[in-house]
C-alpha cells in the first residue's frame, strides 16, 4: 500500500513567516545596522526630514493643548509615528496622490494642505476640505479601510492614463482586518495598478491589541494572497522606512503593480482625544519600552554624530513650528463660522425638492 501523505502544517506557517523579516537600517541608538538601507539623501535632505519629524512632534503637542482648550476639534495623536508617517511621505513626489486616514494630518500638510485648513478639518469645517487643484490628495478618511478602496481606484486611473505617478495610502493594524483592505489590495494587484499601501501597525486598534487582531505573524504577509509584494519595516527607523518606500514607489510607478508596506510603530498618546484612556489597556512598561525606540532619538544621534544637528538647531525648528501653528490657528479663527445651509448646499450639484425646502427654512433662520 502506498505510504499516505502527511503534511507538516506548522512548517507551512513557519515557511511563510520566514519570508517577512523586519527591515531595519538604524538601531535605537542611531547606529547603522544595515548599510544597504541607508538612504541616498544629501545632508540637506537628511536635515529636512529630521526637521519635518521634529515639526510633527511639536504639532502633536500643540494640537493636544489646543484640543484641551477647546480650540481644536477632533485630534488623533501622532507622537511616536513620525518616521512611519513622514519618512514614508518623503519618498513620494508632489504629483503622487495621497489618501490619508484621520491620523495622517502631518503627511497631508507636508503634501501641500495649508495648516489652517487642516485645523478647520479638525473642527469639522467644510473649508478644511476645499483643496486646490494642484494638491493631489483627498481629505483624511474616518471610515476604517475605505481609503484603500478609493486608492485602488485612483491607482487604476493613474495606470490607465499611462502616468508614472502613484497613489499612496495609509491604514492601521485594525484597518488590515477590514474587508475593504483585502478587496483593495486584491483589485489593485489584479490590475497591477500604481499604488503603495501602508499599514501603520501601532500595536492597537483603539484598545484592541495587535495580537488579537489576526493570527498572521506579520501584516505584511497578507500581501501574498493578493499576489503583490509585502514588506515589514521598523516603523521607528526613518532610514528603513524611507528606503523601502522609495523602492516601492519606483516599482509601482514603473507599472509593476502595488506594494504593501507594514510599518511597525507605536503611538505614545491616546487613540484620539475624544475620551480614550490608554492606561486602561496599556502598561507603563510597554510605553517605556517603545519610548526607547523613539524615531527622533535615533535620527538625532545619527545626525549629531555626522555634525549635522545640534540642540540649538532643534530648538529653532521647534520655535518656528510653534509660531507657524499659532499663525495657522489665528487664520482658521478668521474663517466665518459654518452654517447649516453651507452643508445643505454642498450635498448636491442640483438640489432636490426636499433639500431646496430645507435651504429655504435655514436661510430664513440664519438671516435673523
Ligand atoms: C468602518 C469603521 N468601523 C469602525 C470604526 C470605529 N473606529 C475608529 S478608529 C478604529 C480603530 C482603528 O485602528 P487602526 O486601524 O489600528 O488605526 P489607528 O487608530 O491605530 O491608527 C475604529 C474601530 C470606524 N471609524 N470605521
Ligand atoms: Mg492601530
Amino acid at each position: 500500500m502506498a505510504k499516505k501523505k502527511t503534511i507538516d502544517f506548522q512548517a507551512l506557517l513557519n515557511d511563510v513567516d520566514a519570508l517577512f523579516p523586519t527591515y531595519q537600517a538604524l538601531d535605537q541608538d542611531g547606529n547603522v545596522v544595515d548599510e544597504s538601507l541607508v538612504p541616498d539623501l544629501s545632508d540637506h535632505e537628511l536635515v529636512e526630514l529630521m526637521s519635518q519629524m521634529v515639526w510633527s512632534r511639536v504639532l502633536d503637542q500643540r494640537s493636544t493643548a489646543l484640543n484641551r482648550q477647546g480650540r481644536l476639534g477632533f485630534f488623533a495623536p501622532t507622537a511616536g509615528q513620525e518616521a512611519s508617517q513622514l519618512a514614508s511621505h518623503f519618498a513620494f513626489e508632489k504629483e503622487d496622490v495621497l489618501l490619508p486616514a484621520y491620523r495622517d494630518v502631518p503627511q497631508l500638510v507636508k503634501h501641500g494642505l495649508p495648516l489652517y485648513q487642516a485645523f478647520l478639518w479638525s473642527r469639522g469645517h467644510v473649508v478644511g476640505n476645499e483643496y486646490d487643484d494642484d494638491l493631489q490628495a483627498l481629505p483624511p478618511q474616518i471610515i476604517i479601510g475605505a481609503q484603500y478602496v478609493q486608492a485602488a481606484g485612483v491607482a487604476l486611473g493613474l495606470k490607465k492614463r499611462g502616468k508614472n505617478n502613484v497613489v499612496f495610502t495609509y491604514t492601521g493594524d485594525g484597518g488590515s482586518s477590514q474587508g475593504d483592505f483585502y478587496e483593495a489590495i486584491n483589485f489593485a494587484g489584479s490590475y497591477k495598478a500604481n499604488g503603495v499601501f501602508y499599514v501603520q501597525n501601532n500595536g492597537f486598534a483603539i484598545s484592541m491589541p495587535r495580537e488579537h487582531q489576526t493570527a498572521a505573524t506579520t501584516i505584511a504577509q497578507k500581501a501574498v494572497a493578493a499576489g503583490i509584494p509585502g514588506i515589514q519595516v521598523d516603523g521607528m527607523d526613518p532610514f528603513a522606512v524611507y528606503t523601502v518606500s522609495k523602492l516601492a514607489r519606483e516599482w509601482a510607478a514603473n507599472g509593476n503593480g502595488p506594494v504593501l508596506i507594514e510599518t511597525v510603530t507605536y503611538r505614545y498618546g491616546a487613540h484620539t482625544l475624544s475620551g480614550d484612556d490608554p492606561t486602561r489597556y496599556r502598561s507603563k512598561e510597554l510605553d517605556d519600552e517603545w519610548q526607547k525606540k523613539d524615531p527622533l532619538i535615533r535620527f538625532r544621534n545619527y545626525l549629531e554624530n555626522k555634525g549635522l544637528w545640534s540642540e540649538e538647531k532643534e530648538e529653532e525648528i521647534m520655535e518656528n513650528a510653534r509660531q507657524e501653528i499659532k499663525d495657522a490657528i489665528a487664520e482658521a479663527d478668521k474663517v466665518p463660522k459654518q452654517k447649516v445651509t453651507d452643508f445643505l448646499k454642498n450635498m448636491f450639484k442640483e438640489q432636490p425638492q426636499n433639500i431646496q425646502e430645507q435651504i429655504k427654512f435655514y436661510e430664513a433662520k440664519e438671516s435673523k
